[in-house]
């Protein structure tokens, strides 16, 4: 009996990582009947057949499911954010942060081409992102020079993580420049498939050559707060937390609250104006979907 973790799937076959080997796995039987849906990341239990291919007997209790990308046993988000190229969107990095706190992922931010930035615009972004900020861990890369990655490495070794960012910010590139070679597969599959990347659908995880397997995760755009409670989302805003103990009430929202800890922090210089914006932005946006 081997033990590994399923990287893709492809009908009902699947390629599960057993010592840094894929092997060609299909389900018992067993499984199809108990409706129970093999997921990529997913760890299994896995007999090794005479031909080569494997059986998977079992799979092992899951430790957290993500659903966008639908990726079982995440425990890393890196959230990849330009300043340039695209413009910096910090609502977006905000909304991506708020979600990898819901899903009680750990994030860090791959702060990518920066050798398109001034040190100035690099250090300051650090200093309200960073552990003297917001309270992020902020890795300064550059997915073209290959620039800071060996300060990423560490955070992605041994991992199951998913890559996180608006289209352009250069995720996929990332990942080539840790895996030599990986980008002529990534083009061979979408020739095949006749359609762009863009519009993949299978979540494939990419073994890493330091330990570890990545997921890209394309056109990770469209993210909603499903099922998020108005009172949740301030937890989802770390350097809100301390602030927040000072309210007077312990249901606050910090909108319109007398004796508001956050707002005070706010008008302190504390917490960044934009986050308490966006803050806001989402907030509302939550309430109106629960109108509903
Ligand atoms: N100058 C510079 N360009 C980069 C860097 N990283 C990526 N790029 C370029 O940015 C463009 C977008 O990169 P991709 O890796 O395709 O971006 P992506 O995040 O995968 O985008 P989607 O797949 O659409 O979500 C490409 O032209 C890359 O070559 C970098 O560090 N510096
Ligand atoms: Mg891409
Ligand atoms: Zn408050």
């Amino acid at each position: 009996m081997a033990s590994g973790q399923v990287i893709r799937s492809h009908s009902n076959i699947y390629y599960v990582l057993v010592d840094g080997q894929e092997v060609e796995c299909r389900p018992r039987g067993k499984f199809r009947l108990e409706d129970q849906q093999v997921l990529a990341g997913d760890r299994v239990e896995v007999t090794l057949l005479a031909d080569g291919e494997g059986r998977i007997d079992r799979i092992l209790p899951r430790q957290s499911e993500l659903s966008r990308p639908r990726v079982a046993n995440v425990d890393r988000c890196v959230v990849v954010f330009t300043l340039h190229e695209p413009d910096a969107d910090f609502r977006f990095l905000d909304r991506v942060l708020v979600h990898t706190e819901q899903a009680g992922v750990e994030a860090v931010i791959a702060l990518n081409k920066v050798d398109l930035c001034t040190a100035e615009e690099v250090e300051a972004f650090v200093a309200t992102y960073g552990p003297a900020g917001i309270g992020y861990p902020v890795v300064p890369i550059s997915a073209a020079t290959g620039a800071g990655l060996d300060q990423l490495i560490p955070y992605l070794a041994g991992r199951t993580s998913v890559l996180a960012g608006q289209s352009g910010v250069g995720k996929s590139r990332l990942i080539s420049a840790l895996v030599p070679g990986r980008e002529i597969r990534v083009g061979e599959l979408s020739r095949k498939l006749g359609r762009g990347r863009h519009t993949t659908r299978h979540v494939e995880l990419i073994p890493l050559p330091f330990g570890g397997v990545v997921a890209d995760a394309p056109g990770f755009t469209h993210l909603e707060f499903a099922g998020m409670e108005p009172r949740d989302l301030a937890d989802c805003f770390r350097e809100f937390r301390e602030p927040a103990a000072a309210c007077r009430f312990d249901d606050c929202l910090h909108r319109a609250e007398p004796d508001c800890g956050v707002k005070a922090a706010v008008a302190e210089g504390r917490i960044p104006r934009h986050r308490y914006e966006h803050y806001l932005a989402f907030l509302e946006e939550i309430e109106e979907a629960r109108e509903w």
